[in-house]
């Protein structure tokens, strides 16, 4: 009981809020804003550069997987196409047609996908730097919104070059001064290299730092929840995220019954607590998709992970 008492004062000390009225109302709003922000991440670039790819990877599928992008050397996107999250239905993904096209012309392909609709861009692009790259990236910026220059497809770079005898580290520097020579014209470029078939190699993670500390609180945190666990260091970015969560979810549904507040009733609130541990149970990868999908890469069984 004194160990409740203190993590109950604990709790109260970490809202910076003087009463427990004050504290349960500022969680309640905090929680309501989670569920309500809306995230909407345009991915675009040129036909083939492997956009539908990168849509998947971050979203913790590959093509046959049940709701992914369909992916392959034709254009298959003809429309921006939206992607939800399981579990966070306002963090879209957009999978738009390749620039270049016929139907989509560079100069009026901002207009065509309605750029209005999304928080920022990601241009992805692979092997050379392209001229429809160039006129993406100005659109972007003429229409006062941000891009990140993602170069996919660097472990296929990386490996054609090292039949040459190249090394990785100079095949890296190679790519990453064309983009950033490329792009200098538009100041100082986001470029980051990654691979979809792999996200903890290269910049990925460069590139998930940079679009946080670009988004507002409740944006970072929802990009943070639903994204899949890639790495060491993913895993324990988000045990924080949710660490920080747990508080306000304890705090709003009411769990703390034992809050000794005379004369506030507080009634456990299954739903929130419900609807939290549902989101854990995705982030966190402990879905039986996300779980039979790491036992293949991992060439274990389930059992033993
Ligand atoms: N090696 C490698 N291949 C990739 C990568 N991303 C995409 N691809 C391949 O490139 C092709 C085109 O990809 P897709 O995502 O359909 O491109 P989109 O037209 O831009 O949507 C497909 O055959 C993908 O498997 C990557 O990071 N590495
Ligand atoms: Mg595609």
């Amino acid at each position: 009981m004194a160990d409740q008492q203190d993590e109950l004062r604990a709790l109260l000390k970490d809202s910076g809020e003087p009463t427990w009225e004050r504290a349960i109302a500022k969680a309640r709003e905090m929680v309501d804003r989670l569920d309500h922000v809306t995230l909407n991440i345009a991915v675009t670039g040129e036909t083939g550069a492997g956009k539908s790819s990168f849509v998947n990877a971050i979203r913790g599928l590959q093509d046959p997987d049940e709701g992914a992008a369909p992916t392959g050397v034709t254009e298959t996107t003809m429309e921006p196409t939206m992607y939800p999250h399981p579990t966070m239905p306002n963090v879209n993904l957009w999978d738009l047609p390749g620039v270049g096209s016929s139907k989509f012309k560079a100069e009026t392909y901002m207009k065509d996908v309605k750029y209005n609709n999304y928080d920022f861009f990601i241009i992805v692009s692979a092997s050379r730097f392209k001229y429809n790259d160039m006129m993406l990236a100005k659109e972007v910026e003429k229409n006062n919104k941000k891009f990140y220059f993602v170069h996919t497809k660097t472990d296929f770079d990386v490996a054609q070059e090292e039949k040459k005898g190249v090394t990785e580290e100079a095949t890296l520097q190679k790519i990453r001064k064309d983009c950033v020579e490329n792009l200098r014209t538009l100041g100082p470029p986001s470029v980051f290299l990654i691979t979809s078939h792999d996200l903890e190699r290269f910049d990925f993670q460069e590139l998930i730092n940079n679009l946080e500390r670009d988004l507002p609180d409740n944006k970072r945190d929802a990009l943070d929840m639903s994204l899949p666990v890639y790495s060491r260091q993913s895993l324990e970015k988000k045990y924080n995220t949710f660490k920080h969560e747990v508080r306000t979810v304890a705090l709003t549904s009411g769990a703390m019954a034992a809050v000794p507040v005379p004369g506030l009733a507080l009634v456990c609130d299954v739903a929130i607590v419900a609807g939290f541990l549902i989101k854990c149970y995705y982030s966190f990868g402990l879905n039986d998709g996300t779980l039979e999908r790491l036992s293949k890469r991992v060439n274990k069984p389930i059992q033993e992970m």
